[in-house]
């Protein structure tokens, strides 16, 4: 059998050889870009010819340690002159806490291996690469000095507390998050914005006698009285208290504030009912951390 193919193909070549084609094919266009960055995970490999290609032999000519043949499908056109590579698995990304990592180079070489439908092999070995998209998790640290909580009165610690006090006074917990460490939405795809608050301490009943607990972004200078009460910039979500941490997604509030140039996110929460009046302390507290854990995506 390998005989009577064999014999076809040379017949094959035979005629085209006939036909005179002794230029060697070349490579007209890759994609991703030689030297792209910002790749993504679910991007194909598509490297057009100048010519119908011998397709196992061209298949044969790619070479990559980062995609070995068992880690990709190939597929021709239907004229045989462009090769799709398709990775079975997603693309990978550095991952990182902060900006200074490395992308991840993917590279691939076509060989001189790789001929056209006569036999006429490429001139030379071309290789080409580009960089995936990084993946950044970052924490950002409460600012401590704007954070904590106010009470009705304008009494301020920088403990943060939501809730009531012995003598029935209303306390509003304030979390203030720099946004100068992070970039810009034109060039980050953020993937999640989330504030952690680990609970430290639960006084009194807060969650049955004071009504549903809510976030809003606000706006503030300093720690008093107008952070307490100025009116907030989005509408109220409800947070139910999950112990020890309770992960509240504040993606679209992060954004927004980006997109807007502020320096920083403010939130505020709130129980819906000041106090139930019952001359002891209803409340939630938090550690100080706080954290903003945001992960996004960047060239
Ligand atoms: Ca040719
Ligand atoms: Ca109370």
């Amino acid at each position: 059998m390998g005989g009577v193919s064999g014999g076809a193909a040379g017949a094959v070549n035979a005629g085209a050889g006939s036909l005179g084609d002794v230029t060697p094919p070349t490579v007209l266009s890759v994609s991703p870009d030689d030297g792209a960055t910002g790749v993504r995970s679910d991007a194909e490999i598509v490297i057009e010819f100048s010519e119908p290609m011998n397709q196992s032999a061209t298949v044969a000519a790619f070479q990559s340690a980062d995609l070995p043949d068992s880690a990709v499908e190939f597929e021709w056109n239907g004229d045989g002159t462009t090769l799709t590579i398709t990775p079975l698995a997603p693309l990978p990304y550095a991952e990182g806490t902060d900006e200074g990592i490395n992308a991840l180079t993917i590279s691939f070489t076509i060989t001189n291996a790789a001929e056209d439908l006569a036999g006429n092999q490429k001139a030379s070995a071309e290789t080409f690469s580009f960089d995936t998209l990084r993946r950044i998790t970052r924490d950002v640290g409460a600012a401590l000095t704007m954070s904590g909580h106010v009470r009705e009165d304008g009494d301020v610690t920088g403990i943060p507390v939501v809730g009531d006090t012995n003598f029935n006074m209303e306390l509003r917990a304030l979390l203030t998050h720099s946004l100068s460490l992070l970039p810009s939405p034109d060039t980050a795809e953020y993937l999640s914005a989330d504030v952690l608050l680990t609970e430290s301490e639960i006084r009194g009943t807060p969650a049955a006698d004071l009504g549903e607990l809510t976030l809003v972004s606000v706006a503030f200078e300093t720690l008093g009285l107008t952070a307490f009460s100025v009116a907030a910039d989005s509408s109220p979500r409800v947070i139910t208290l999950t112990s020890p941490v309770t992960t509240i997604d504040v993606l679209s509030l992060v954004v927004a504030d980006l997109e807007a140039g502020a320096a920083e996110t403010q939130l505020r929460m709130q129980y819906a009912t000041p106090t139930d009046g019952n001359d002891d302390f209803d409340f939630a507290m938090f550690a100080l951390e706080m954290p903003l854990r945001v992960v996004y995506l960047l060239p």
